[in-house]
């Protein structure tokens, strides 16, 4: 499983004018991201608003990640939707075209017993032979992974990590250390992505990166030859820039606006999610400046 290790931006998707999804900009930014050092996508996660897609529109932005950067970018896919059949078919349409791992948040709404949310799971998995990763992110489902729940998944082959969006490092941790040397830990909040790489992560799947891949892939390397100071310091100044990204309306809209002033359109992010408003777009260029010059 080392093999999979490393630092995956959760992908946005990219929609047109209209607000349909538009594979051609798809294709652009996924290309936009090769060549930067990263390890892979995360396709319709949270930032990839997989969950305000339908089934249809999710398997579009995939194929479009297939069809551009296939063989070149690890590509986990989030199947995770309400219904466990809808999942189990992405998951299918998944491996059928070519991605190299799924993962899924519980369903969400309903406030389901741990037993529930473990069949919703198992049947993913067991749907395909590509490796699954749990995504844990209780402040958003209500959900959270106990260590019970996540020994008893990871003593499956297929299991192969959890990303964790959870923001506590000692749980982090306590899953480290629950499903083994071999259990790949990946770290969810971009604020924290030192703190957890020092207990335990063994790399970071976030949104954020999306705007400065350049900076998180630093970060992972600097951890790696040990340079901790100068981690710090430059987790720091990405806190800084992630503090301002947060002040938006939207984190997603203002990260998108920031990719169209470099030339990847990606169109508004999908209501309820609010796109940036224009009175913001002074502030946005400052920011995608200092980025640039970080
Ligand atoms: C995804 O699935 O899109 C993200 O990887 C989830 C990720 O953990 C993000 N967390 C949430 O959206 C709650 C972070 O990247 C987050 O956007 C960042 O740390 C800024 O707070």
């Amino acid at each position: 499983v080392s093999k999979y290790k490393g630092i995956y931006i959760a992908m946005y998707s990219a929609y047109d004018e209209a607000g349909n999804v538009d594979k051609e900009r798809v294709k652009q930014l996924a290309r936009y991201y090769t060549g930067k050092g990263v390890k892979g996508l995360y396709v319709g996660g949270s930032s990839g608003e997989g969950i305000l897609q339908n089934e249809e529109e999710r398997k579009q932005v995939l194929e479009a990640v297939m069809e551009e950067v296939r063989g070149e970018l690890t590509i986990i896919v989030h199947v995770g939707a309400n219904s466990t059949r809808e999942s189990v078919e992405l998951a299918k349409h998944a491996e059928s075209h070519g991605a190299d791992i799924i993962s899924a948040v519980p369903s969400i709404y309903y406030r389901l017993p741990e037993a529930a949310v473990e069949t919703h799971w198992q049947h993913m998995i067991d749907s395909t032979n590509l490796p699954f990763i749990i995504y844990n992110i209780p402040q958003t489902t209500g959900f959270t992974l106990s260590t019970k729940l996540l020994a008893k998944l990871a003593a499956q082959d297929k299991v192969i990590g959890v990303k964790m969006s959870g923001e506590s490092t000692f749980e982090l941790q306590q899953y480290k250390e629950t499903g083994g040397e071999e259990f790949l830990v990946f770290n969810g909040p971009d604020e924290q992505f030192l703190a957890g790489r020092i207990m335990g992560a063994d790399g970071g799947i976030g949104g954020t990166y999306g705007v400065m891949p350049e900076l998180f892939v630093k970060l992972d390397y600097l951890f790696q030859e040990n340079k901790i100071e100068e981690a710090r310091m430059l987790q720091i100044k990405i806190n800084g820039i992630i503090k301002k990204l947060l002040s938006y309306p939207s984190l997603y809209g203002a990260c998108k606006h920031i990719l169209s002033l470099r030339g990847i359109e990606t169109g508004n992010p999908r209501l309820p999610m609010l796109p940036a408003s224009a009175e913001h777009h002074d502030s946005l260029a400052q920011l995608n400046r200092e980025i640039e010059e970080t």
